[in-house]
């Protein structure tokens, strides 16, 4: 049998290795009946570092674009239609939003780790948030679900 220390030690090392989280985000025309249309699902997600978001194009005539992403993360745009995976390897937030339909509100969240960046997208999001000509609501809707530290 293992030592309980080196079971430990095994399990933390299992825990942040094998266990990285493969997140989906559906891009749809339409929600729940209260969420309305053009939405990603779920718009926030709070992961950790290693996770692994795909954007599922269950609808068509959508993509995701980065408009903030954490201070060493590269940018990125998912081509339209396209199954797409971003590694998340660096802590922060994503703010992205749909190049079709960000004026339809269609925008979301990616927390990795700790909120690192926060006053970035802060200071970032009214500038999108003023291309929402609908649902506007939304972006402050998932500004308040970051969870900071
Ligand atoms: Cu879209």
């Amino acid at each position: 049998m293992f030592s309980k220390p080196l079971m430990l030690l095994l399990l933390t090392s299992l825990s942040s290795l094998a266990f990285a989280k493969e997140w989906q985000v559906q891009m749809l025309n339409y929600g729940a009946a209260n969420e309305g249309g053009m939405i990603f699902q779920p718009a926030y997600i709070h992961a950790d570092i290693g996770d692994t978001v795909t954007f599922i194009p269950t609808h068509s005539g959508h993509n995701a674009q980065s408009y903030v992403v954490p201070k060493e993360a590269k940018k990125w745009k998912t081509p339209l239609d396209k199954e797409y995976t971003l590694r998340l390897d660096q802590e922060g937030i994503h703010l992205y939003y749909c190049t079709p339909h960000l004026m339809m509100g269609m925008v979301g969240i990616i927390q990795v780790g700790e909120a690192k960046n926060l006053s970035v997208v802060q200071q970032k999001a009214p500038r999108l948030r003023s291309k929402m000509a609908l649902k506007p609501a939304r972006i402050d809707d998932l500004l308040a679900m970051i969870q900071a530290p």
